[in-house]
């Protein structure tokens, strides 16, 4: 495996020299945030990126995310125009040799959480998902944004998008768009080498009324088969999946790993609350739910050579900042998974 970190650009409060400190740290994982969403990405923009992150002695090794224009996942007929500059943007990545680009087909919202800042008993903050919080919330009215999040739409707009999709998008409907979608892009992602890694929604189940499909084994299986492509491939997400307890997320990894279809991991740890409640915690397996060993192990098995990361961290030692996205807590995170992996390849050699 690769071990990467994302970094949000010039903006992110964290430099590339201090990422490159992290040790066993190999790529970074990253996107061009002032392009408005649905137009195409300039060559010159990437090569610039892919310039900064080389000098910092990295590598960029993924693009998190190209985000899906709201009219291509309507299915509207403008969808034609933003599908094409997706492609544009998928030639240019080719032509600067970028592997691999997250993105995620997640109506109007991307990542959701009820509380950003959930104190833990240590002191620490961590991001929450409580589904009695979630449940009074009202999007329409409320304020809710993410530091995470990739949008097309403005807070007003957000309103309509809403009721368009309640009006016209069901699951189903959601399915059709994205498999035109999947049909128009991987093509060309085939020709210029960039493997496609969709990401899980996250949490994986329908929140605000609105549809979620890409939730667990099944709706991974479909994907896959809607364009038969090792391009067409996944972002293994632990926590986006793992946040429902009947996905057994190391299987998973196996299965689709043994296809040649997981392109990306994330790794991150969360503690199950309740039903359709987690909260988020230190990647190590006993602060949370899931068990990070048997992920690492299921990495060794499938030979995954791919680029992962610890994905959100908590806040710790007083760090300010986007909140899962702070230094401290996902270096611990890098250095664990790195542990982790140099254990196990130790004692299969022994054992051999
Ligand atoms: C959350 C991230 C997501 C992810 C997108 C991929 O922290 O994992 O925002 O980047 O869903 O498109």
């Amino acid at each position: 495996m690769e071990m990467t970190f994302r970094w949000f650009g010039k903006d992110d409060p964290i430099p590339l020299e201090y990422i490159r400190q992290i040790p066993g740290m190999k790529g970074i994982v990253s996107a061009i945030y002032d392009v408005p969403v649905g137009e195409a990405w300039q060559l010159e923009k990437i090569l610039d990126l892919k310039n900064k992150v080389e000098t910092a002695g990295l590598k960029l090794s993924v693009i998190e995310s190209v985000p899906v224009h709201e009219d291509i996942k309507l299915g509207k007929p403008t969808r034609d125009k933003y599908i094409e500059n997706y492609q544009k943007t998928i030639r240019n990545l080719g032509k600067a040799r970028i592997p691999v680009v997250c993105y995620n087909f997640m109506p109007v919202f991307d990542w959701t959480r009820s509380q950003l800042d959930y104190r833990l008993p240590d002191g620490s903050t961590a991001l929450i998902f409580e589904d009695e919080v979630i449940q009074q919330m009202d999007p329409i009215s409320g304020e809710l944004s993410l530091p995470g999040w990739d949008t097309s739409y403005s807070k007003d707009e957000m309103k309509d998008l809403i009721k368009e999709y309640k009006n016209n998008v069901n699951e189903e409907k959601l399915w059709e768009n994205l498999e035109y979608f999947i049909k128009s892009i991987i093509p060309v992602a085939e020709e210029v080498n960039v493997k496609m890694a969709i990401h899980p929604d996250d949490p994986p189940w329908s929140i605000f009324g609105l549809p979620r499909i890409i939730t667990n084994k099944e709706n991974l299986e479909r994907f896959i088969s809607l364009y038969d492509s090792p391009f067409n491939g996944l972002t293994m997400c632990s926590g986006s999946l793992g946040a429902d307890p009947n996905n057994d997320f190391p299987e998973m990894l196996r299965y689709f790993g043994k296809k040649g279809r997981v392109h990306f991991v994330h790794a991150r740890n969360i503690k199950h609350l309740g039903a359709k409640s987690f909260q988020e915690s230190a990647h190590l397996s006993s602060e949370g739910s899931l068990d990070m060993y048997e992920i690492i192990r299921v990495l060794h098995d499938i030979d995954y050579t791919g680029p992962i990361r610890p994905d959100h961290g908590r806040m710790i030692w007083g760090e300010q900042g986007r909140p899962g996205y702070g230094l401290y807590d996902r270096a611990l995170g890098a250095a664990y998974l790195n542990g982790l992996w140099e254990a196990e390849e130790k004692n299969r050699k022994r054992k051999n």
